[in-house]
């Protein structure tokens, strides 16, 4: 038997458990997303596949009751921890009226959740940064216990609002987590055409803080160092950059065929180092997990997004005069 790493970070049995189940639902729900894009029924799905380690091994190792969290258009696994629900997802991929990020209003992937402390972001990638910031400063001035988690992608770190937002935070020493999901893609461009310096970390150092490179395929790594870094942000001791190194498992979207820009040898061989999988074999090699409960496990998860599933498909559009709410000062 191997040591049991997640006890050493002070991680229980049952929470490293509660981690699996959580990636593993996102992975379902994301597949899920893709069978009934393909039958026409939802009309875009972008995925969280292969960043479920890095997205719920750094949600568990924040506040959920305290902190707020600025997600990405792929962090399934993110807002699912935060409190999130697999129907509110599935509402959300349906764009029907109950949907809690935007009425369905907008594209899957906006994710927005005032009373889980999820921040509503826009299409334009990065703009979340700034906002993360803003709300870290608003934090410190009312001398609130908070910290603010931003995420995006190892291409959108290249953005300006990336490096505007970093440099304030470190400035004045906010108490923000910066996690860039390097996933070696954006969209068809990869990874070495994208930086110039040889990790998105080392960018850290010009903004006055901390800056680390982890391996985004043990959620026990993320956690380690999301947890050091919202311990610093509490001690008022400033932010931190955190690079999470994974691989998109998919295409970049619905509307993507990865196929014109990458090798199918590259995609199977990441495939190999599926956290999902990894994940699980370290469950089972702790005595955390075992085939029987395995399979349990995903029969309920699987249960529960055909639940969500069926609401969602049957759940009322918004009629059309509710494009107009919030709108205007008057509804
Ligand atoms: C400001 C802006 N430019 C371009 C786009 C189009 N776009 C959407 S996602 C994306 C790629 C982002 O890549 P990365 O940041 O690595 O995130 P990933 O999708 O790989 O997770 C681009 C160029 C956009 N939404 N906003
Ligand atoms: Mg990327």
């Amino acid at each position: 038997m191997v040591g049991k790493r997640h006890q050493e970070l002070g991680l229980t049995d049952a929470q490293v458990l509660e981690m699996y189940k959580t990636m593993l639902l996102a992975r379902r729900i994301d597949e899920r997303m893709w069978l009934l894009n393909r039958a026409g029924k939802i009309p875009f799905v972008i995925s969280c596949q292969g960043q479920e380690a890095a997205q719920v091994g750094a949600a568990f190792a924040l506040d959920k009751n305290k902190d707020y969290i600025l997600p990405y258009y792929r962090d399934l696994g993110v807002v699912l921890t935060f409190g999130m629900t697999a129907t509110e997802i599935m509402l959300s991929g349906f764009a029907k009226l109950e949907d809690p990020n935007s009425g369905g209003r907008q594209m899957p992937g906006h994710f927005g959740q005032k009373k889980n402390r999820i921040i509503t972001g826009s299409s334009p990638v990065t703009t979340q940064v700034p906002h993360a910031v803003g709300v870290a400063l608003a934090g410190k001035m009312e001398q609130r216990d908070l910290v603010t988690f931003v995420t995006f992608g190892e291409g959108s770190s290249n953005q300006g609002d990336f490096h505007e937002g970093a440099n304030f935070a470190g400035v004045h020493k906010l108490p923000v987590i910066f996690m860039c999901e390097n996933n070696k893609y954006a969209i068809s461009v990869p990874l070495s055409k994208q930086l110039a310096c040889e990790r998105v970390s080392d960018r850290a150092i010009g903004y006055g803080m901390p800056g680390y490179t982890v391996d985004g395929n043990d959620p026990l790594e993320v956690y380690r160092v999301v947890k050091a870094a919202a311990d610093r942000a509490r001690r008022g001791e400033g932010p931190t950059l955190i690079e999470t190194v994974s691989y998109r498992l998919t295409p970049h979207s619905s509307d993507d065929d990865d196929r014109a820009y990458r090798a199918q040898d590259e995609v199977a061989e990441a495939k190999t180092k599926d956290p999902l999988l990894t994940f699980c074999s370290y469950l089972k090699a702790v005595g955390v997990l075992n085939d029987v409960l395995e399979r349990e496990i995903n029969d309920q998860i699987i249960s529960v997004v055909d639940k969500a599933t069926d609401y969602a498909e049957l759940a009322p559009y918004a009629e059309p005069e509710h494009a107009l709410k919030y709108v205007y000062e008057k509804e």
